[in-house]
This record gives structure tokens, sequence and C-alpha cells, in this order.
């Protein structure tokens, strides 16, 4: 299973290089990557696996992360309706999005950035997405909300982005034109 230690943090050059594009049929020790991905965000959620290994709570979690640079990512959000987004992403793309963009009030962390870097992080406020299942089916998919913000996040990860890249150095909490607020959803 995939602990802490696992995930790679500032400073490593996984975090700044692309991810390669996977190609079908994916290899096993792909599909074993990925499954385990999804599954860390699972046990990341779950109280009592978290405080037994010691995870830190998250709601996505990209292969450069775990210096698998490949482009998958994994996504798992429990919602308000008690029902769970949850899927693991191959070849992700954002296909449109909204004039209109949203940000987190309270900013953005990333498990791999073991401090606060405070300041808005603009994001598209609905997109509509691309990408392909573990066996090869194209899914589309609109995202607006977490979700949303969740998805460019991550995708961002495959391309080498972090999230304070966004953040306006002059003046991190300036207005970002076009922009609401997400309204706080707790902590996952
Ligand atoms: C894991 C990140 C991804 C999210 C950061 C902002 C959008 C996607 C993650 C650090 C610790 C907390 C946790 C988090 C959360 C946020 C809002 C509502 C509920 C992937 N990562 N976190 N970041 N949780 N829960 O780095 O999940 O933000 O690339
Ligand atoms: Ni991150």
């Amino acid at each position: 299973m995939i602990l802490m230690k696992d995930i790679v943090r500032e400073g490593h050059p996984a975090l700044r290089t692309k991810a390669e594009e996977v190609k079908f049929p994916l290899t096993d020790e792909e599909r074993k990557l990925a499954k385990d991905m999804l599954q860390f965000l699972k046990n990341s959620q779950d109280p009592e696996i978290a405080e037994k290994y010691g995870l830190r709570s998250g709601i996505g979690l990209a292969g450069n992360q775990i210096n698998f640079l490949k482009r998958i990512f994994a996504i798992h959000i429990e919602q308000e309706n008690g029902e769970a987004l949850s899927f693991i992403a191959v070849n992700p793309k954002i296909v449109s999005h909204s004039a209109e963009k949203t940000y987190l009030p309270q900013g953005e962390g990333c498990l791999s950035v073991d401090r606060s870097v405070p300041g808005y992080v603009p994001r598209y406020a609905r997109i509509t997405v691309k990408f392909y299942t573990l066996d090869g089916e194209e899914k589309k998919m609109r995202l607006q909300g977490l979700p949303a913000i969740c998805f460019q996040h991550e995708l961002d990860h495959l391309n080498g982005v972090m999230f304070y890249d966004h953040i306006n150095k002059e003046d991190p909490f300036a207005p970002i034109p076009d922009a609401f607020p997400l309204e706080a959803e707790s902590e996952a």
C-alpha cells in the first residue's frame, strides 16, 4: 500500500516533470499503481486507517507524486449526498471550460508540500473533461465545484505544475477577475 514515505515532496524533480501519455493496454504494473493510488485516497479518508498509518487526508493523487511519470491520477471525493465521486483517469484532458473562475477561499494545499502557501489559486469554475479508464474506455464528464478544482490540481501535477505557481506573487489574496469563492466544505 502507498504510505506518506512514498509521496515525493517539493524539491523532487518528478514534481517538475511532464508525465508521459499511457499506451493501451496498460501494463500490470501501471494498473496496480493506479489502483493503489485510489486506495491510498480511500485509506487516507478513513479515520482509523489514516491514524494507524499516519496518512494525511487527500482527495486526489497524481502519478508524479509517487515518482510514477505516467499520465494517471485518482480522485476520491465524498459528496454531501453521501455518495463518492471516485475514479482513476488515464490520459486526462480538459476539452472545454467556463470563462468564469472559482477558488477555495482558504487556498490550496498539496500532499507533496509540507508547508502552507497562502493565496488564491484561480481555477475554471466548470470544465468538460475526457479521460480513459484502466480498461481503455473513453469517459466524458462535466465537473464543477470541488471536483473541478481537484481535477485541475491533478492535471497540473501531470504537467509539472504546482498550485502555488498560480498564486499572485505581489498580492496572494488579490481579487481574481470573473471568479467566485467556492464555499468551504469541511476538509476531507
Ligand atoms: C492532494 C490534495 C488535492 C486537493 C488540493 C486542492 C484541490 C485538490 C488534497 C493537502 C491536505 C488536504 C487535502 C485537501 C480537501 C479540500 C477541500 C475539501 C475537502 C493531490 N494532492 N489535500 N491537500 N482536502 N478536502 O496534493 O487532497 O485539500 O495532488
Ligand atoms: Ni497536489
